[in-house]
């Protein structure tokens, strides 16, 4: 399901556009609007989930799609040789600023530890 004014569910709804890397019926990926690094992909459910908090057993299958999917796209990328991070913001503290659950695909130069 999915929320009429969630910013994420407006990409994955292509209400807002963006330039998409990768896209199934669960999830969508796509170039993050202010890049931290080269390769700086946001890759979320289809689903809205607020965060990693909304995460339960029930959607087992669905991240373990979604890491699947990272890990190809790092290959697609071509940052598995050099190395990347997969980094999912939460809450306040965590720096979370859109409320849908995302991970950021980052790589392409050395990464800093406060990055992402
Ligand atoms: P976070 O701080 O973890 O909630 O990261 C949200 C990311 O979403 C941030 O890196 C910028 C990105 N972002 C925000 N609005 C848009 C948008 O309209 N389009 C795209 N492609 N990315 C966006």
């Amino acid at each position: 399901m999915q929320v009429e004014d969630c910013l994420f569910c407006k990409i994955a709804r292509r209400d807002i556009p963006s330039e998409i890397a990768y896209e199934d019926d669960e999830m969508i990926a796509f170039k993050d609007i202010q890049p931290l690094a080269p390769v700086h992909l946001v890759i979320i459910p289809k689903i809205h989930l607020g965060s990693l908090n909304d995460v339960t057993s029930a959607h087992e299958l669905l991240i373990g799609h979604i890491f699947g999917v990272i890990r190809r796209l790092a290959e697609e990328f071509g940052v598995v040789e050099s190395g990347y991070r997969v980094v999912t913001n939460t809450g306040t503290d965590g720096g979370q600023v859109v409320g849908h659950l995302h991970f950021h695909l980052l790589g392409g130069q050395a990464l800093n530890a406060k990055i992402g």
